[in-house]
């Protein structure tokens, strides 16, 4: 299996170039489900150690329904398949540019979620205009289970966040242990209480918001993701998110620009402009690295071929 691994604010991503299931044809959606449904093992092996590691999120390259676009991507982290990544499409930009796949310029690409665009600024800076993001529920309540309420926005940004503003805790790097029990047990309770997307979708990532310390930085978030990893940069698809319940808010107007760091400090800038269907079309632009090409080998008398479990 030809591999190119890349992070994205230190978020890595696996670019899948050949090897991968045969998810048949069909729509990228319902080729997305073939993949939850069927391959969870095949996600599991290409993404935990000793292959993988923590946080890593897998690109599956497939042909696109779309011939206009570069190519079609599956996301998937080891607890999920995704429905879009921001930070992944950042990844793949700047690893199909490294490839001579693309050049600098606008590139379109397919995702279950929808076409995005790509705009490859120079070998390691991308901006990705994403699918319409919308907020559809303001200040959610979720009651937790030792009688307090949380409460958060419910939004879509290519999966569906629950945003807490202000954040319970200090976004600080040390507090990420305790930020991740925290929104784990926001997202079970959220999840069973039934609050999520408009047709019963559950919520996948839960938010915490705060203010940056940092001159020049907007704001700074701490993301939880599917598999119960933070995303060491500041998630495309959340920040996507986020840019609706701004917009929704009337916080932000639309082409003006505002940086987001993730809780490890890495940036994106972000901006939106008006979209067909009353939310926002959002641009988060951002740096991704090449950090190495592989070959994956699964022996079959490796007792760690599927990856180790969670
Ligand atoms: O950047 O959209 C994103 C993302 C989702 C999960 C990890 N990163």
């Amino acid at each position: 299996m030809h591999v190119v691994d890349s992070h994205t604010g230190g978020e890595p991503t696996r670019v899948i170039l050949d090897g991968g299931p045969d998810l048949g044809s069909g729509s990228l959606a319902e080729r997305a489900q073939r993949l939850a449904r069927d391959h969870m093992a095949f996600c599991n092996a290409v993404l935990r150690e000793p292959r993988g590691q923590p946080a890593m999120v897998g690109a599956l390259l497939v042909e696109p329904e779309d011939a206009s676009c570069v190519t079609g991507v599956i996301y998937f982290d080891a607890g999920a398949v995704l429905g879009m990544c921001g930070h992944g499409t950042i990844g793949l930009a700047v690893t199909l540019g490294y490839l001579g796949v693309i050049t600098p310029g606008c590139h379109r690409i397919e995702t279950p979620a929808g076409v995005v665009t790509v705009a490859l600024e120079d070998e390691s800076t991308v901006t990705v205009t994403n699918v319409e993001s919308r907020r559809i529920q303001r200040a959610a309540e979720v009651r937790m289970g030792d009688g307090s309420t949380v409460t958060g926005d419910v939004a879509y940004g290519g999966n569906w966040f629950l945003i807490v503003e202000p954040s319970p805790l200090p976004l600080v790097p040390a507090n990420i242990g305790a930020l991740t029990c925290l929104a784990i047990a926001i997202r079970t309770a959220a999840n069973a209480q039934g609050i999520g997307g408009e047709l019963g979708q559950p919520i996948d990532h839960v938010i915490f918001q705060a203010t940056s310390p940092t001159p020049g930085i907007d704001a700074r978030n701490f993301v939880l993701c599917p598999d119960d990893t933070y995303d060491r940069s500041p998630c495309g698809t959340g920040s996507s998110a986020r840019l609706a319940c701004l917009a929704a808010d009337g916080r932000l107007k639309p082409g003006q620009e505002i940086v987001q760091e993730s809780i490890i400090g890495s940036p994106y800038r972000l901006s939106y402009q008006p979209g067909p269907q009353g939310g926002v079309i959002p641009s988060l632009t951002g740096q991704a690295f090449v950090m190495s090409e592989a070959r994956l080998l699964f022996h079959p008398a490796d007792p760690f071929r599927a990856g180790i479990p969670a």
